[in-house]
């Protein structure tokens, strides 16, 4: 049922007053919520498939589980089901591309693949205000089906995923011309073994030089940003990741890249929070893969839990807004793939929202003062204050639904589009 917008005022009105009692300015507070862009991960749209071979089978220690009907085909159905997305959300965001979403009319090998098969891609984001992230794809491919990439003992293999990198940046860097805003190239390799390996060294001196041969190719950091993505264990990989985190950190912090962080990319109750203040101290940026795990790396939608408040309240209390870029990384195919997005692009907000409304200073003047019983109480406040009419608000204020609103455009049209894709 829709609320009527001066019930929506009218308890904003009463949030803002709460919230100014704590020396919170909500005004304030939209404003730089308005400025956040997520990037949304264009694999939720179709399980991970992408068009470069329509039925290819997903492979690589991932896994997209469930059938419901729907999901996109074709790049354009993939746009329009985007479209809906973005017009569900408050504020601008971004899309994070990854190379599999190519567009041409014959078949590309992977490290062949160049600006002008993402000339539709760009052509959309620029209309519609869109940065455009990136990614090779290192998986699902017959070269990969090993578990091997750019850590394969084969020079060959290594060779052909190192210019597909490369091709990627070169990608990566046309977007940020055009867009007029870097691209982030993500590098994330399934590499890896089932069992415990013999050798845990001889793979990681490999991806090292691959990566350094991937990075000898300069762009300009103003059109593209490289970054790593470490793991510590995926399907297949159970007993060894190559690219595991001490890997990655130590390379990206020696490289002055950036160093990816994925929520489900640590031991099941490891969060990512408290590794963002310790990272900014020496990186310039991060980048967030923004998932939820399930007792593994499930990727499941993000919802509005402890573990996504933890890492919106360390990006706002360090003022990292600008240095950590935000994108999400989830596939569940088992329900309505664009209400799949929607809900967790707008929890991601939501959460950013509600650490942006955190008394900071009250808190941490507490802390100095070494009262930490006035530090737990407000704490334990904080999380039945009036938030949501703050966020109602912003969402009324940005001309997108309020409530489940959303969901009753989501179904409708899943009715006359969706449900139509056999
Ligand atoms: C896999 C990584 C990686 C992928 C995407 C599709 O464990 O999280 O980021 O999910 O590239
Ligand atoms: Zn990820």
């Amino acid at each position: 049922m829709t609320i009527p917008e001066a019930n929506i005022r009218n308890a904003y009105v009463l949030a803002a007053e709460r919230y100014a009692a704590l020396g919170v300015d909500t005004e304030k507070a939209i404003t730089q919520l308005e400025k956040i862009s997520i990037s949304l991960h264009c694999w939720q749209g179709d399980d991970v498939g992408g068009f470069e071979n329509p039925g290819g089978e997903l492979s690589g220690g991932i896994a997209a589980t469930g059938n419901y009907p729907g999901k996109a085909r074709t790049a354009d159905e993939l746009r329009k089901d985007l479209d809906l997305v973005y017009s569900l959300l408050p504020g601008s965001h971004r899309l994070n591309l990854h190379a599999i979403y190519l567009e041409a009319d014959h078949k590309v090998e992977r490290n062949e693949i160049e600006p002008r098969h993402f000339s539709v891609w760009k052509d959309w984001a620029k209309a519609n205000n869109h940065g455009v992230d990136f990614n090779p794809t290192c998986f699902s491919h017959p070269m990969s089906a090993d578990g091997f990439t750019l850590s394969h003992r084969d020079e060959g293999v290594r060779k052909f995923w190192v210019e597909h990198c490369i091709a990627c940046r070169k990608i990566a860097e046309y977007f940020g011309k055009e867009l007029g805003t870097p691209a982030v190239t993500n590098i994330w390799i399934p590499d890896g073994y089932k069992d415990c390996p013999a050798d845990r060294k001889g793979p990681r001196e490999l991806l090292l030089d691959s990566l350094d041969e991937i990075l000898s190719e300069k762009i300009a950091r103003k059109y593209n940003l490289d970054a790593v993505e470490p793991k510590l264990f995926g399907i297949g990989s159970e007993s060894y990741v190559v690219g595991s985190m001490e890997f990655y950190l130590s390379y990206a912090l020696s490289r002055k890249i950036l160093l990816t962080l994925d929520t489900g990319h640590f031991h099941p109750t490891e969060s990512i929070a408290d590794k963002i203040p310790a990272l900014l101290l020496f990186f310039d940026d991060l980048l967030l893969h923004v998932s939820r795990g399930v007792r593994w790396d499930s990727d499941h939608v993000v919802t509005f839990n402890d573990d996504l408040q933890a890492v919106a309240q360390e990006v706002v209390r360090n003022d990292a807004l600008e240095r950590i870029r935000i994108g999400l990384d989830y596939f569940d195919a088992s329900i309505n793939r664009v209400a799949a997005w929607t809900i967790g692009t707008r929890n991601t907000l939501r959460a950013l929202l509600m650490a942006l409304l955190e008394p900071r200073e009250v808190l941490q003047q507490y802390e100095i003062e070494g009262d930490f019983s006035s530090r737990l109480a407000l704490q334990e406040e904080l999380k039945s204050m009036p938030f949501s009419a703050v966020w109602d608000y912003y969402c009324m204020k940005e001309q997108v639904p309020v409530g489940m609103d959303y969901m009753d455009i989501i179904k409708d049209y899943e009715k006359r589009e969706l449900s139509q894709r056999k």
